[in-house]
């Protein structure tokens, strides 16, 4: 007997990265995984045989939960003074270069209290989760000092209890050097090495270690050395390359099999078969690219010719992407990157999924997979990338459960 069967629905099971469409679909769900998925006509029996509980779901299509894979959502303060210097003029990398940018959320976040900092996070997850979000990705990278990392860590865990969310979290060390090491950037990149890295670890804190390998952020060569005390301690690795400029940072994330390289605005050839040969996905951020009003797309075509997994995410940060809605980040991934509406949901289930390590875990609906889906009121599945800014979730479940939102 199954806990609850969802019908009169429309599954998009997203399996292999493809609609997988199933109209007039029935989802089984026992323990909080799922235990059926097919067209209702094959069900088994008849609906109150199978389940203790049959939810009719009005038509509605149902998607696997919505994954963001890349976001900075906790933070403190924000950078709309600096979004109006851009609009004077002013460039990213000229505020960032004035000790503005990344270094005044800096000041903010090391000044907020846990509760303040949650408080502040709260109202961009809330955004997340009412557009279907079951699994988030938050980065550190704004305390740039041990306490104020694991700070930062405490309160990306503590979202989720608070907002029914799977949450995954990546130390981001190397995001910016901090005003105290000002002259001494091979300090700083050992304190992250030896003090940050372990303490995360022993903590449980984070499950990945993430870096900005760029000209404004850090080498290849420092980038290395995180990525050796990372995975010295069993950690995942990310990045975020190729931004801005080609620094090889998707070769050096290939290297270090890491679960994602994100950006890739400027991916060379030799970025892009190393990211196919170790498995690497694609993490493509529209939003960050919108806001930057860059002009150089990532090369999807490559990307996609050499079958590398693109994930879709918003990257929800106060500087280059104040974007809180993954429906917002999937229509920017079609219109200015030309994704497919199939490839951007792809791109925000099982790819994202990917990135994140939870493959086998989440991202389809199949079964054995947690019971992370959302419904939504739509007739077919490329209005989730089409419409902009409209209320489409009808309900998200979590584990099997309605969840908030
Ligand atoms: N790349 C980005 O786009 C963000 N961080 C990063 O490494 C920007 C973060 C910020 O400006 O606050
Ligand atoms: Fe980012």
């Amino acid at each position: 007997m199954w806990d609850s069967l969802w019908i009169e629905a429309h599954l998009a099971t997203m399996k292999a990265g493809a609609y997988g469409a199933i109209r007039d679909g029935a989802l089984g769900v026992k323990d909080g995984r799922i235990a059926w998925v097919g067209a209702r006509a094959d069900l088994p029996g008849a609906p109150d045989t199978l389940s203790r509980e049959v939810m009719s779901c009005g038509h509605a299509w149902i998607t696997p939960g919505l994954v963001d894979c890349h976001t900075h959502v906790v933070f403190a303060g924000n950078r709309a003074g600096e979004f109006e210097r851009r609009l004077s003029g002013a460039t990213y990398e000229e505020i960032a270069r004035a000790g503005g940018g990344i270094a005044s959320t800096v000041q903010a976040t090391r000044a907020a209290s846990e509760e303040a900092l949650l408080e502040a996070a709260a109202g961009r997850v809330w955004a997340l989760v009412e557009n279907g979000v079951t699994t988030l990705e938050v980065k550190s990278g704004y305390g740039l000092d041990l306490d104020t990392e694991l700070k930062m860590l405490r309160t990306a865990r503590a979202l989720e209890a608070r907002f029914d969310v799977r949450i995954r979290t990546s130390l981001l060390g190397l995001h910016a050097l901090p005003p105290e090491f000002k002259n001494d950037r091979a300090g700083y990149v050992r304190l992250v090495c030896e003090e940050m890295i372990p303490a995360v670890a022993r903590e449980g804190l984070a499950d990945a270690v993430d870096g900005f390998c760029e000209g404004i952020g850090f080498t290849p060569a420092e980038t290395e050395l995180v990525f050796k005390a990372a995975r010295a301690h069993g950690l995942d690795v990310k990045l975020h390359a190729e931004q801005l400029s080609d620094q090889g940072g998707a070769e050096l994330a290939a290297r270090y099999k890491a679960l994602s390289a994100d950006h890739l605005e400027h991916v060379s050839d030799a970025g892009i078969a190393a990211m196919a040969r170790s498995g690497t996905v694609a993490v493509l951020l529209p939003g960050a690219f919108y806001c930057l009003r860059e002009t150089r797309a990532p090369p999807i075509d490559k990307l996609r010719a050499a079958c590398v997994p693109m994930a879709v995410a918003t990257d929800c940060n106060p500087g280059t992407s104040p974007v809180a809605s993954p429906l917002m980040a999937m229509n920017m991934a079609c219109t200015l990157f030309r994704l497919t509406p199939e490839e951007a949901l792809a791109g925000v289930t099982c790819h994202g999924a990917r990135a994140l390590g939870l493959g086998g875990e989440i991202g389809t609906l199949e079964v054995g997979k947690a019971a992370d889906f959302a419904l939504w009121r739509i007739d077919e599945p490329a209005e989730l990338a089409y419409w902009i800014g409209a209320d489409l979730m009808q309900e998200r479940v979590r584990g099997g459960r309605v969840a908030l939102a």
